[in-house]
């Protein structure tokens, strides 16, 4: 039963992911609660194996349901016999650990941070509470996904596949409960004054930290392909600067007056009750996305991100047109104007981000620009720019201002360094010598790209019938819709057309992503494979073939054919 139960705690992951754990997991249910203190005998794992490799995985899904059944009655039993409540569940396991009084010991998130592996335990926390999971993983057939939690918290797991409340998973989870966070924790940590980022947000441990300060990360790239929707703590978080902890009950944006009208000083319940709320699902993608794969063509300057500087999320807010008319702007303005954003996060010189984009973009009713104060149903969260940011669809991240301060209509483009002498893109041939920044225009839309997530590069294990599946995310700039992906495994001689998912979006408006899998039976006879996929917009625009073309000195713009060499394990 105890095996079977991992599963609901990160919404059967691994079913999704693993064919083969389909087969393995159900046998886990032949384990009792009592299994758990027999862990490690002579037959636990030995006969675990048998089950989950000669008998059909059909038949043990039935068995595990019928088993997984009594499992929860004997529960809904112990609920009855002794009051309610999850201390119950507590009382009634065979867990040594189970019969500790309820005043638990208090952690840290450090402390918690620091149970990553089998050895130094697999903590992880709900809420305030912490638990210590490690017999579970040590016993778990489908392997590693649930090690991403490890060191951290559950929910952005639960939010990923809508488990939340499940009133089984938490009973479940009780019976591993060793301790609570400690209540300082939750709010925000003494300040070290002597350094900046001391105010920095925690952050959930399965990122794979790119630079710890300024904090930039991105997920595992599986995480990606997991849900349509990327859960908040695992969307990529690009930061310049420290993050800066904003009142928001003090909180001003300032939107500076047309000619002739007063500026705007504009509270947080001002945006949100003043103008109408608008919900857009958009993808944001950093420019530096994928640079790793151009700095092995030759090195460039930049932080290495891998595939996964990229996400979707829901973004909600005060349309930016809906703000700019109440400061007096219409769609008419004369002259090629910009709109200026600026940050609140600061250098020590007390120079902040700021960007801009094309005014007509900012005024268009088509174009969805937003102030956001949402992300996925959420207040925005601190690493994404509490309590406001500019989200705008189709453009590169970096002018998707986050903290936003101050808006500027001006007839210049943002003066920032991040506007003028970095995100743009050049020729292979141009050097750090010979670069002249103003030639080149800053980068809005984004061109077509896509990714494969599953499998990663190693290796691959083949399903059922010798089938595999790969599985990624393609995206285009400029609300650009993604028609086709093009999947080829043996290099680029042969092509198979993927199955794409996700939301709707007007045409023109295609802001979000699409996520795409292919299933087909291995090629005859071949142990290794290249894997390569490339996606195609509605205006037919296509990735390049390789990197070394699209070389540039900072590594933007990285958009080649992904490719992922996997040597191949059959059944
Ligand atoms: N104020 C401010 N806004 C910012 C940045 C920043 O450092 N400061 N980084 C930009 C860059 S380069 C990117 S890719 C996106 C990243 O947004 P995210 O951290 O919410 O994923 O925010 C943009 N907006
Ligand atoms: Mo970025």
């Amino acid at each position: 039963m105890l095996l079977r139960r991992i599963s609901p705690l990160l919404g059967g992951m691994q079913i999704l992911n693993s064919p083969r754990a389909c087969v393995a997991w159900p046998s886990s249910c032949l384990y009792s609660k009592d299994t758990r203190s027999s862990r490690g005998g002579a037959n636990s794992s030995s006969s675990r194996q048998r089950w989950a490799f000669t008998t059909t995985g059909a038949l043990l899904g039935l068995g595990s349901i019928l088993l997984y059944r009594s499992h929860e009655r004997k529960l809904a039993q112990d609920n009855q016999e002794s009051g309610s409540g999850s201390h119950m569940v507590l009382s009634s396991s065979s867990d040594p650990k189970a019969s500790i009084s309820r005043s638990y010991p208090v952690y840290t998130l450090k402390e918690v941070q620091r149970h990553r592996t089998l050895a130094d335990g697999i903590w992880v926390t709900l809420g305030k509470e912490v638990f210590n999971i490690t017999e579970f993983v040590d016993m778990h057939p489908g392997g590693n996904r649930i090690l991403l939690a490890a060191g951290g918290s559950l929910e952005p797991f639960w939010a990923m596949y809508g488990i939340h409340n499940q009133k089984h998973v938490l009973e479940i989870l009780s019976a591993y409960k060793i301790g609570e966070l400690s209540p300082e924790e939750q709010a925000s940590g003494p300040a070290d004054l002597s350094d900046p980022y001391a105010q920095d947000p925690p952050r959930h441990p399965a990122l794979k930290v790119n630079s710890m300060k300024p904090f930039n990360a991105e997920p595992p790239a599986e995480v990606l392909t997991d849900a349509y929707i990327t859960p908040n703590a695992f969307f990529f978080k690009r930061n310049h600067l420290p993050v800066p902890r904003l009142d928001p009950a003090s909180y001003r944006l300032e939107v500076v007056g047309r000619m002739g009208n007063a500026s705007l000083f504009l509270s947080l319940e001002e945006l949100k009750t003043r103008f109408p709320r608008h919900e857009v699902t958009v993808t944001l993608q950093c420019a530096g996305n994928r640079r790793s794969e151009m700095n092995a063509v030759k090195p460039v300057k930049g932080l290495d991100w891998g595939i996964a500087a990229i996400g979707n999320a829901k973004w909600a807010g005060a349309r930016l047109r809906d703000v700019l008319v109440a400061a007096g702007f219409s769609e008419g303005e004369i002259g090629a104007l910009h709109v200026q954003f600026e940050g609140l996060d600061r250098d020590l010189a007390g120079t902040g981000y700021g960007a801009s984009i094309p005014y007509h973009e900012a005024m268009s009713s088509s174009h969805d620009v937003l102030l956001a104060y949402e992300m996925n149903g959420e207040e925005l969260p601190l690493d994404h720019g509490f309590p406001l940011r500019v989200i705008v669809p189709g453009v590169v991240g970096a002018r998707n201002v986050k903290w936003l301060s101050r808006i500027l209509v001006s007839i210049e483009e943002s003066q920032s360094h991040w506007q003028q002498n970095d995100y743009k893109g050049f020729s292979p041939s141009v050097d750090w010598d010979t670069v002249d920044f103003s030639a080149s225009p800053a980068i809005q839309e984004l061109p077509v790209q896509s990714a494969i997530t599953d499998p990663q590069p190693g290796t691959l294990v083949a399903e059922e019938d010798d089938k595999i599946t790969v599985k990624g995310y393609a995206w285009s700039g400029g609300g650009r819709e993604v028609v086709r992906v093009d999947v080829s495994l043996d290099g680029g001689s042969t092509w198979h057309v993927a199955k794409l998912t996700g939301e709707k979006q007007a045409p023109g408006q295609a802001w979000a992503w699409k996520l795409w899998t292919l299933t087909v039976p291995l090629p005859a006879g071949r142990t290794e494979l290249e894997i390569l996929c490339k996606a195609v917009d509605s205006s037919y625009n296509v990735q390049p073939d390789t990197v070394a073309p699209i070389w540039n000195l900072r590594g933007v713009l990285s958009n080649a054919w992904h490719r992922v060499h996997v040597s191949v394990t059959r059944n």
